[in-house]
């Protein structure tokens, strides 16, 4: 009934494992998905890192994150990076540095909710965050004529944030933590990962 070859599996990207499996250890915000990732401990302790080598992105491009925002990109990169229950979204993506991207995974409103609401006072100069960087010096730099602007000017609403950033990787929805029908960007593992059974509901829909 479910389709199968859409659960428990990782994107083929810059940094994923060819195939989900046990991490032992994970590093701090990724620790979650110890028991099942897609992200080897050393891309999970590349995530929590201001300057990291995964992409050279630097998240204070228009000056210092507050720590409590960056937990919020801390926890996107996390999810985007380990997740083995993002198959029902996965599609082609044509780019240089990956193959395949996520689209449209449907983000709990919460989590959501609260990442714009902890972030809508730093101050960033692109929607996109994807493309039309300035790399000359190796790391992004706001592109010439941009401004820097509060978040709460480039993104007004918590959907703004949650689908421009990176390209429409998520759909801002209503549904809750724990319903079964979103993607929790934030779990306590103790009950386990909330993401599996949201996975197979919408394998089911595409079966
Ligand atoms: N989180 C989520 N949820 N979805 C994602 O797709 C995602 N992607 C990244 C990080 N977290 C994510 C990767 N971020 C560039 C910029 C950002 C980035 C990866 C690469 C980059 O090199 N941009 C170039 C264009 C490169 C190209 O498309 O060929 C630029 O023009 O700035």
């Amino acid at each position: 009934p479910v389709k199968d070859s859409l659960l428990n599996i990782c994107m083929d990207a810059k940094h994923h494992k060819t195939k989900p499996g046990p991490e032992g250890m994970l590093h701090d915000q990724c620790a979650p998905w110890k028991d099942n990732a897609c992200c080897t401990a050393n891309t999970s302790s590349e995530a929590h890192k201001d300057q990291s080598n995964l992409y050279n992105f630097n998240w204070n491009h228009c000056g210092l994150m507050p720590p409590k925002c960056k937990r919020h990109f801390i926890q996107d990169t996390c999810l985007y990076e380990c997740s083995p229950n993002l198959g029902p979204w996965i599609d082609q993506a044509d780019s240089s540095w990956r193959r395949e991207r996520i689209l449209h995974v449907p983000l709990c409103k919460e989590d959501c909710d609260e990442w714009w609401e902890d972030c809508k006072d730093y101050v960033t100069c692109k929607e996109n965050w994807h493309k039309g960087w300035n790399w000359a010096t190796g790391t992004n730099r706001c592109p010439w004529g941009s401004m820097c602007r509060p978040f709460s000017h480039v993104f007004p609403r918590p959907k703004d944030l949650c689908e421009k950033i990176w390209s429409n990787s998520y759909k801002y929805t209503t549904e809750h933590r724990g319903s079964g029908h979103c993607i929790q960007m934030w779990f306590d593992p103790a009950q386990g990962n909330p993401n599996v059974v949201v996975a197979k509901y919408y394998a089911w829909k595409k079966r």
